[in-house]
């Protein structure tokens, strides 16, 4: 069977976010980490093939749940690399910055809040910017592991990795200065066209 996922290459290389990022980090996390993410995916897969193959559902719930851990990394990861660049930073512009200011008040409101809400993360976790369609608003999302506390039904724009295998290497247990590092090297330009994507750009009241 042909794997149903892949570890997607970066497009800078590892010591390109650097002085943000050390470059050990990105190579561990990328080829490690999220590969590991991929390759759980591509197995629960497999497993899930097999035990309908076999009319067998004693596992189902845990597979379940490996399914949902390990495809939800390998999207967050995914999402992660994408909205970082060497060019990044500053401050989101257009129909981003219009959506942003309707719903948190201000970029400076926002980044707070976002910061605030990676930081008190408990244990591994992550902060999620989400175009949620129905309410036709962004909401920002506290993650547990990669697949708990999400709001169902919003496009993930902008994700940031507060497991300590992102930041411990270069941080330690600073973990809100690492937060502080990681926005000089947001692509606004990347949140911004999934927003587009989503049908979020025009969504102002
Ligand atoms: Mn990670």
């Amino acid at each position: 069977m042909t794997a149903a996922y892949s570890l997607p290459d970066l497009t800078y290389d590892y010591g390109a976010l650097q002085p943000h990022l050390a470059a050990r980090i990105l190579e561990l996390h990328h080829g490690q980490h999220h590969a590991a993410y991929v390759a759980g995916a591509n197995t629960t897969l497999e497993k899930l093939a097999a035990a309908r193959a076999d009319g067998d559902t004693t596992n189902l719930v845990g597979l379940s749940r490996t399914l949902a851990f390990n495809v939800s990394g390998h999207v967050l990861h995914s999402l992660y690399w994408q909205n970082m660049s060497p060019d990044g930073g500053g401050e989101p512009t257009g129909a981003l910055a219009e959506a942003i200011g309707t719903d948190f008040g201000s970029f400076a409101a926002f980044r707070s809040s976002f910061s605030a809400t990676a930081a008190s993360v408990q244990g591994s976790g992550w902060a999620m910017l989400s175009y949620e369609p129905i309410g036709r608003r962004l909401h920002i999302d506290q993650l547990s592991d990669h697949h708990e506390n999400a709001a169902i039904g919003g496009v993930p724009l902008l994700t940031v990795d507060v497991w300590e295998h992102a930041y411990y290497l270069q941080y330690a247990n600073r973990r809100a200065d690492y937060i502080e590092a990681w926005w000089n090297v947001v692509a606004w330009h990347d949140v911004q066209r999934r927003l587009e994507a989503a049908g979020g750009a025009e969504s102002t009241p």
